[in-house]
């Protein structure tokens, strides 16, 4: 880019604050800058540092300093978020064969990785931290954990002198300021990724809040997350990456992410699952909030009357659909404050409020259509950046589950397509990556900084089986018991392939930043005197016949569902009690106008199936968790079979 500084290595303008690898990577460092390359001899010489590095706060400045003798960039060019800029990323990705134009839409464009990276990568991220136990819980203590990976701190060190020295060579390295939600919320936070992927500058830009005004902001408060992402060294021309030595880590007592070889989603655009969810809930326990893995909607009922709920389902198990519904039911309308992620607070008022950090949708593509989510549709086709979906002819996009397939289609990885072969032609993960404001029902308070008050926490995943509709938690430990025994069909938001039906407590088991155990210990301690708790409900669109077909018809149907729920907000004796919790009594789940809907084959709860539920629950607690499980827990477990026995 034609603004870009020429990088001059000078020595750490603030050398306190603790290079990223520590010491190990500060000999990687001085290995690297010893390459002999003009820029690194000019600096050993004591070249003055440019203006743009100059602008920085000394922090941000000794981070960047760093970082890019660490990596060995050419260059470094510190983001405004101008359009100008913007521009320049465009021309520069589509002159890269990064990107290239989608001439059918204003401002599209299509990207296509790497066939090899293509979703986030579970079994390589690790959270950092001296002690295993801050984040693995007690019975998985030096094994392999199901809810997060540890690094030792040498280990750590290790991985980055192992891959970062030199691996910018030739290349630039941006600086992007960014904020996860509104700057002045009490709840924001600041980041500042370096990269030398313009793919994710672009896309940070879509997704957070970036440029100038950040920097700005730093200077009054220097606070903020260092993230430094590098694609690695292999990978295709228009897709540098290194998927065989990828890894995500996260250093929470130091507030930093390291990430390399990857340019996909959450690999890469680390201010959204690194920060938003892995530090975040770190920051968030301390501080006595929640980050949580929700959408967040606003629900307007036909007597005028609004209330805003959240709801946590794993990647890829309809978050983005529920926070863009078209509700089916009449009088009923739906406004969307956050697609993916939610950081919540009780108000002075003891008012549970929630924020969404992001500024952009990076939503799944197959499944996206006109009936199903009209409204992402009037959302995604202007300015946005489409990643491995299928390109038509005529310089459009298209996925499985859009609508009739056009002739001509080329697939995502570039070649014809053959629907004969039985090969998708859109990757099952593929994204559309979009700014929110062009929601045409974003809600008028989607920004507001002190949030909105949540009247109810929705939980949910894709349960084939056994699992109802709709259930209402008792109380709210009975509800972070939902939450804790949660489990859903896997998706191809990560690396885990077939349909297993995996365990994921809260939707975060990719993204705990600490300790399963102290999470559920934290959830537990939140009622207080003065507080207003959130009702908690167990949803589940995704139950199956005999035949394999979906019971309930789900998007726009699942109104049916919220209108329950908000009539139990208001106390309404709409249901009735069962082994699992409360479920909608006969007759009292609108169903006006659906055909066909077996209720009660949607509605039971198989004893059979149930008592091994608790049997699966139990194993899972025993041999993930262990003593870190809180008692109450247990409790709750015994009597879900006690329940079930008895009945
Ligand atoms: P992440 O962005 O990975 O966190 O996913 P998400 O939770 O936002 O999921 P999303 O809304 O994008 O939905 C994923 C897939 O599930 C899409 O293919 C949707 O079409 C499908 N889906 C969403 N809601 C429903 C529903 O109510 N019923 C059925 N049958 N499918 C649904
Ligand atoms: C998810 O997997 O939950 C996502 C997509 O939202 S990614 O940003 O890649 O994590
Ligand atoms: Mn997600």
């Amino acid at each position: 880019m034609t603004s870009s500084t020429n990088y001059v290595r000078t020595r750490a303008t603030h050398p306190r604050s603790r290079p990223i690898g520590g010491r190990c990577a500060q000999a990687a460092a001085s290995l690297a800058s010893g390459c002999g390359r003009a820029a690194h001899q000019a600096a050993l010489r004591g070249v003055a540092p440019s203006p743009q590095l100059a602008a920085l706060t000394p922090k941000v400045r000794a981070f960047v300093e760093q970082s890019a003798a660490l990596c060995g960039a050419a260059r470094v060019h510190v983001c405004d978020g101008s359009e100008q800029e913007a521009a320049a990323l465009l021309a520069l990705l589509e002159h890269q064969g990064t990107l290239k134009r989608l001439p059918k839409y204003h401002n599209c464009w299509l990207a296509r990785t790497d066939p090899a990276d293509v979703a986030r990568v579970e079994s390589r991220t690790f959270v950092c931290s001296a002690s295993e136990r801050d984040v693995v819980p007690a019975a998985r203590l030096g094994g392999r954990s199901a809810l997060g990976n540890h690094i030792a701190p040498a280990d750590y060190d290790a991985a980055i002198a192992d891959r970062l020295p030199g691996c910018m060579k030739g290349r630039t390295m941006y600086v992007v300021p960014f904020a996860m939600g509104p700057l002045g919320s009490p709840l924001c936070k600041i980041g500042v990724e370096l990269t030398d992927s313009p793919y994710v500058v672009y896309s940070m830009r879509v997704m957070t809040r970036m440029g100038s005004k950040v920097l700005e902001a730093l200077r009054k408060d220097e606070d903020f997350v260092r993230c430094l992402h590098a694609s690695g060294t292999r990978g295709l021309p228009g897709w540098p990456c290194d998927p065989p030595r990828t890894i995500i880590l996260h250093r929470p007592a130091d507030n930093e992410i390291v990430s390399y070889g990857s340019g996909y989603g959450g690999n890469s655009l680390l201010g959204k699952k690194c920060l938003a969810l892995r530090l975040g809930s770190v920051l968030a326990r301390r501080e006595g909030w929640l980050a949580e893995h929700m959408l967040i909607v606003g629900i307007t009922d036909p007597s005028g009357r609004k209330r805003y709920v959240a709801a946590a389902f794993p990647s890829a198990c309809g978050k983005t659909n529920l926070a863009m519904m078209t509700p089916t039911l009449p009088g009923y309308k739906v406004e969307c404050v956050g697609d993916d992620i939610a950081w919540m607070k009780f108000d002075d008022e003891g008012v549970l409020r929630a924020i969404n950090p992001e500024n952009g949708f990076f939503g799944v593509a197959p499944g996206t259509s006109e009936s199903t989510n009209p409204i992402a549709m009037a959302t995604i086709f202007r300015n946005s950046v489409f990643t491995n979906v299928a390109e038509t002819e005529d310089g459009g996009v298209w996925w499985e589950g859009m609508g009739g397939a056009p002739s001509g289609l080329t697939d995502w990885r570039g070649q014809p397509w053959d629907a004969k072969k039985g090969t998708p032609a859109a990757h099952p993960n593929s994204r559309f990556c979009t700014p929110a404001e062009q929601c045409p029902i974003i809600d008028p308070a989607w920004q507001s900084p002190e949030g909105v008050p949540i009247s109810a926490i929705l939980l949910g995943g894709r349960r084939p089986a056994g699992v109802p509709l709709v259930v209402e938690a008792r109380d709210w430990r009975h509800g972070v018991f939902l939450g804790a025994s949660m489990r859903s069909e896997a998706t191809a938001a990560a690396e885990h392939s077939g349909k297993v039906v995996m365990h994921d407590p809260f939707a975060m088991r990719p993204f705990f930043g600490y300790n399963f155990g102290d999470y559920l210990a934290h959830w537990l301690s939140l009622p207080r005197a003065g507080r207003k708790m959130p009702k908690v409900f167990h949803v589940n669109w995704f139950r199956k016949d005999q035949q394999g077909k979906f019971l309930w018809p789900g998007f726009g149907e699942n109104s049916r569902v919220l209108d329950w729920i908000l009539r139990r907000c208001d106390e309404e004796p709409c249901y009735q009690e069962t082994p699992l919790g409360l479920v909608p009594s006969e007759g009292q789940l609108n169903t006006e106008g659906l055909n066909d809907i077996n209720m009660k084959e949607l509605f039971s709860t198989p004893k059979e199936f149930w008592l091994q539920e608790a049997d699966a629950i139990e194993k899972y607690f025993t041999e993930e968790v262990g003593e870190d499980l809180p008692n109450e827990m247990w409790d709750e477990l015994n009597r879900l079979r006690n329940n079930f026995s008895e009945s």
